[in-house]
């Protein structure tokens, strides 16, 4: 008999037994996803949670050793712009006590400078004068 031999041929078995042909197209698939993963978090990132993007304006006056406000609280929105609108008789600084602390250079002579911060996180927030020894306003940030 010559074909003997063939029916002795070795089973395709264990490791070698070849994989089904559709792990492309899942991995494919596993990308997509992934990808449709990555857009749901840009747009949540991206469309904060409706603070308000209209600037904030606070009027700010110096004038001898008393400024105007003088501790009020003011309520602003995480990230929302705020113009400190400063007027004063004597050239000074403002502090504000975010994180980091920022300071602001204020012109004196009665002109007025404008002041631009925006805080990045919820909390209370002060504006003080260190010339002056005063609380102007307390920033509630939410
Ligand atoms: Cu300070």
């Amino acid at each position: 008999m010559s074909h003997v031999g063939s029916q002795h041929s070795p089973q395709p078995s264990g490791p070698t037994t070849p994989r089904p042909a559709v792990s492309g197209r899942t991995a494919r698939r596993i990308a997509a996803a992934l990808a449709a993963g990555a857009v749901a978090l840009g747009l949540s990132a991206c469309g904060g949670d409706g603070g308000s993007t209209t600037v904030k304006k606070i009027d700010i006056t110096f004038s001898g050793s008393s400024v105007t406000p003088n501790g009020d609280r003011v309520k602003v929105d995480v990230d929302q712009p705020i113009d400190l609108i400063v007027t004063a008789d004597e050239p000074g600084e403002l502090h504000v006590h975010s994180e980091p602390e920022q300071s602001f250079e204020y012109e004196g002579g009665g002109a007025t400078t404008t002041i631009e911060l925006q805080i990045a996180r919820p909390g209370v927030v002060e504006v003080e004068s260190h010339d002056l020894d005063e609380l102007v306003v307390s920033l509630e940030v939410s």
